[in-house]
């Protein structure tokens, strides 16, 4: 059927693929590099589209007649949809929308006013679970899959002075070929649960501007690119530590070294130098902590000296807000981790908002982030790799300033095939490209059959994540003392996940499956073991807080994993967060 039919998508079942064709990817996306934005948080309208005739129907280019004067009926009406702020995920807006895995659409309308001539316009998402299109004026402008990742669309040719209409298709359904695929232990929350916002950007701009320590730690490293082959001059400034330097930029890149006076960033004294990259129009600023991070036989080395990472896992989940992560959740989320004694958290399962890591840098958190490549991906798709290959480009590319972050995870408890070691490995050496400067890591299984740590994997990765559950999944620490024992990796070990539920205010005496006290117990068990063992690096317990998860759902869970330390209000603090601070801190007692 003719394309101009509005009607030839609805008994076409191909209808989508025009708008999968061009997906926003890391290699265009423009990280913020503090640029001023204009927001687009707030009320929207939301209409839920199970069936996906947004996209058979186009309702994108219906126009906005009052259903009065429609000439012909309609299934689509702007003002029809509720009221929703975004950001938000939908999941918790309307108790009938709790479960609801398929497409919905958010409109909004704005005022633009336009820029210099050649001023390009950047429209923003912090992430949009799973996939995402989006349609400006009736204007496919493009989308981007990857439920956890940020993304940016060039939307300059699509807006108009005055008043713009805004509609954005978010579809979450679960499945085999995405990644996570369909089988997770969290919730699988939909919608514009980050930021959405618009970029003005020159008509030459920078796309990626980095800055880091040389390996030896004694000059800084800075790097401009730019979006378009140009040869000119820009510049690198840190203000604090008196440099002012131009840089060389040939064919669209540069970069420049000066020799670092400053203080180094670490846990103990986590200093950020405000620093400045500027070529042509463009100003790109960010607070840089300057590191060294390496691994020495089975020590991993903060600036050259051995660290040793007590820490948490931490899922991005509110009770009322789901995946929607609020700055007084993050700044909750890092009192929590010092009160505990941490000096380390891994951001489990997937990316998490940027300002995790920013406000990580602040405080002093070393962080293990990753991507979701958890369980049985589709390891043979190659679709699917490149999914999960651009999703690690794009987190690496948003967070490759942050010195909190010290690992790129590449995946989490995924079986020893082939098919996943091909798949894995290369995801290392895209982490390993994209960044030279951190360590590549994943949470691995165990050889079952003879307890050792035994992974192909563990030759691609600098740091071996060992997930274990000894004494909450297998009745007793025996398996652990003979996993350890049997066991002599070359590099260092972090025991990536250990922990086990408790029901707050579930009391009782020995091992009795989920109260506090077992919990609290298993820790002292698993601490005492763990720390015994020279190879092992470090540990993050599983993990800060409870979090909603539909594969749960014993009389103790009701969809809810238990194993926080503290509960699913984000308040009550379980014995086992005591005992652990305690052991974090040094001592066997509450803390
Ligand atoms: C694991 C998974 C994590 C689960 C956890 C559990 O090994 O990596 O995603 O939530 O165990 O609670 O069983």
């Amino acid at each position: 059927m003719a394309a101009e039919d509005p009607f030839h998508h609805l008994h076409d079942e191909d209808y989508a693929r025009p708008y999968l064709k061009n997906l926003a990817g890391a290699g265009s996306l423009y990280p913020r590099g503090g640029r001023p934005v204009e927001p687009l948080d707030g009320e929207w309208r939301l209409t839920l589209d199970l069936f996906d005739e947004g996209l058979r129907q186009k309702w994108f280019a219906l126009d906005e007649t009052p259903p009065s004067q429609w000439a012909v009926p309609r299934d689509y009406e702007i003002e029809a949809g509720e009221t929703v702020p975004v950001p938000s995920c939908w999941n918790l807006l309307k108790p009938e929308w709790t479960y609801f895995e398929g497409a919905a659409w958010y409109t909004r309308s704005f005022d633009w006013a336009p820029g210099p001539p050649g001023e390009r316009v950047m429209l923003a998402l912090g992430a949009a679970n799973y996939l995402a299109l989006a349609f400006l004026n009736g204007m496919p402008v493009g989308g981007h899959q990857g439920g956890s990742t940020p993304f940016t669309l060039d939307v300059t040719a699509a807006i108009r002075p005055g008043r713009n209409r805004l509609q954005i298709m978010v579809e979450n359904r679960r499945s085999p070929f995405r990644v996570p695929m369909q089988h997770i232990d969290w919730f699988n929350y939909g919608g514009l649960y980050r930021e959405v916002a618009l970029m003005r950007l020159p008509a030459l701009a920078i796309r990626q501007a980095r800055a880091a320590l040389t390996g030896d730690g004694r000059m800084i490293l800075a790097r401009i690119e730019m979006d378009q082959p140009f040869d000119g001059t820009g510049a690198f400034r840190v203000p604090a530590l008196g440099i002012d330097l131009p840089v060389p930029i040939r064919q669209g890149s540069g970069e420049v070294q000066v020799a670092f006076t400053g203080t180094p960033w670490s846990p103990e004294n986590p200093v950020c130098y405000p620093v400045e990259f500027v070529a042509g129009a463009d100003r790109f600023t960010d607070r840089i902590g300057f590191r060294t991070l390496a691994t020495r036989g089975t020590d991993i080395l903060l600036n050259g000296r051995p660290v040793w990472l007590r820490g948490a896992c931490v899922h991005e989940d509110d009770r009322d807000f789901g995946k929607v992560s609020t700055p007084e959740d993050l700044r909750r989320r890092f009192r929590h981790l010092k009160a505990l004694g941490a000096n380390f958290a891994r951001l489990s399962h997937y990316p998490h908002h940027e300002d995790a890591a920013r406000l990580a840098d602040e405080e002093g958190i070393l962080l293990w982030a990753e991507v979701p490549v958890y369980w049985a991906i589709a390891f043979d798709n190659p679709a699917t790799l490149s999914d999960a290959e651009n999703q690690l480009g794009e987190l690496i590319a948003r967070d490759i300033n942050r010195a909190s972050i010290i690992l790129w995870g590449v995946g989490n408890e995924n079986a020893d095939t082939d098919a996943r070691l091909h798949f894995m490995a290369r995801l290392a050496a895209v982490a390993r490209a994209a960044d030279p400067t951190r360590l590549v890591g994943a949470a691995c299984l165990i050889n079952r059959e003879d307890f050792t740590i035994e992974d192909r994997l563990a030759a691609h990765l600098d740091v071996i994540g060992l997930n274990e559950y000894f004494g909450w999944y297998e009745p007793d620490f025996s398996g652990l003392e003979q996993l350890l024992a049997n066991s002599s990796p070359d590099k260092p070990v972090i025991i990536s996940e250990t922990g086990a539920d408790a029901l707050p205010g579930y009391r009782a005496a020995g091992r009795v499956l989920f109260s506090e006290d077992w919990q609290a117990e298993f820790y002292r068990q698993q601490w005492a073991r763990i720390v015994a063992t020279p190879y092992v690096a470090g540990i993050a317990a599983w993990l800060l807080y409870d979090f909603r998860t539909e594969r749960r759902q014993t009389g103790f869970q009701r969809g809810w994993n238990r194993k926080g330390l503290i509960a699913e209000d984000k308040e009550t603090r379980k014995l086992a967060f005591h005992v652990l601070a305690g052991l974090y801190r040094g001592r066997d007692e509450p803390s």
